[in-house]
């Protein structure tokens, strides 16, 4: 065998021999075809030779350093193949498992009430209201005609906000959806029509109250409705919201510092677990003459009415839930079945 064969052989060797790393490849291609390679020298060399001899060992060069070449190429290649079939070796994905599935979210009830009670208010052209959840003492105590030194406003009923709201006013947690009707009429002009539901807070913890609860309230200002339009609204929405006609309300007289008079509504159902029963589901009135003004409207000129209604309690009759508890334990046993 001749040095240049013997050369190729070698060289395809030192190929064969480098293994996973590119770096011994890129090494072993130094040895031949780097600038002091074996393979670059003999071209060197080639100067000292008459050109009929250059010409004969020039071709027999250079064909040994395209051998040398494609060797390289190929040990390249092969090492690359290798490294990727290694991968996809590791990488593999059984397509035979089964799949992992995705948990159902679901609605929670209260929810399910809160857009049930939306879309029936909205068939009526009630508006819908939205506002914050930290609000200060005017727009969620006296707006509202709550004297000064009513009890609602003492710490042991509301959730004080460490500062204030600049102007040395104390901030809190809204302790009913009230504030968002007094930020609601005096931002739109009348008629006013519109439900205000969301999330409300009171110091109160026990089986049947939770320090965050839900509310509803619904008020229509113009320059004519009456304790008729609550009645005709009010039984409208019952009946939509438990899904039967088969119900009458009632009007039992109370009091609220907001309403003049003032009224709970009652509704009983003429069958069914309940029926002939009484049920408290809402209070409500004539909205005081003060609380207009504070709405920046004129009391002889507007005349409403408004309504407040718990969304827990509305769920808890609707589903027959005797435990107001269940809404905040987060017991998917108790959640799933309403999904
Ligand atoms: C209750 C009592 C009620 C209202 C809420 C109201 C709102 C405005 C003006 C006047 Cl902006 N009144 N809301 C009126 C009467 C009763 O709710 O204990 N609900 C569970």
């Amino acid at each position: 065998m001749d040095s240049l064969e013997q050369l190729v052989a070698t060289a395809v060797q030192d190929f064969m021999a480098a293994q996973d790393d590119a770096a011994a490849l890129e090494n072993a291609k130094a040895k031949y075809l780097g600038k002091t390679g074996q393979i670059t020298e003999l071209m060197k060399g080639l100067g000292k030779l008459d050109p009929e001899q250059r010409k004969a060992q020039g071709a027999l060069i250079n064909a040994a350093k395209g051998s040398i070449e494609a060797a390289l190429t190929a040990r390249r290649d092969a090492l690359a193949d290798a490294q990727m079939q290694s991968r996809l070796n590791a990488e593999a994905i059984d397509v035979t498992l089964p799949g992992r599935g995705r948990a159902g979210g679901g609605i929670h009830p209260v929810m399910r009430t809160w857009e049930r009670v939306e879309e029936i208010f909205r068939s009526i052209g009630f508006d819908v209201a939205d506002g914050p959840e930290i609000e200060n003492d005017w727009t969620n105590f006296t707006a509202l005609n709550s004297p000064e030194n009513h009890p609602a406003r003492s710490m042991q009923d509301t959730f004080y906000i460490d500062g204030n709201d600049g102007d040395g006013k104390p901030l809190l947690l809204r302790t009913h959806t009230s504030p968002m009707q007094v930020r609601y009429a005096r931002s739109h002009t009348p008629p006013i029509k519109v439900i205000a539901p969301g999330r409300t807070y009171r110091v109160d913890s026990d089986a049947t109250h939770s320090p965050m609860f839900h509310q509803v309230e619904g008020l229509w200002i113009a320059e004519n409705i009456s304790f008729a339009d609550l009645k005709g609204v009010y039984l409208n929405f019952v009946k939509a919201f438990f899904e039967t006609d088969d119900l009458q309300v009632r009007f039992r007289p109370s009091y609220f510092p907001f309403t003049e008079p003032s009224a709970e509504i009652d509704i009983a159902f003429g069958s069914g677990p309940n029926k002939g029963r009484w049920l408290e589901v809402s209070g409500s009135g004539q909205v005081h003459p003060n609380v207009v003004r504070n709405f920046g409207l004129d009391p002889e000129k507007y005349i409403g009415f408004a309504f407040g209604s718990g969304l827990e309690r509305l769920t808890m009759l609707r589903y027959g839930i005797n435990d107001l508890r269940l809404f905040y334990e987060g017991d998917l046993r108790f959640l799933k079945q309403f999904n």
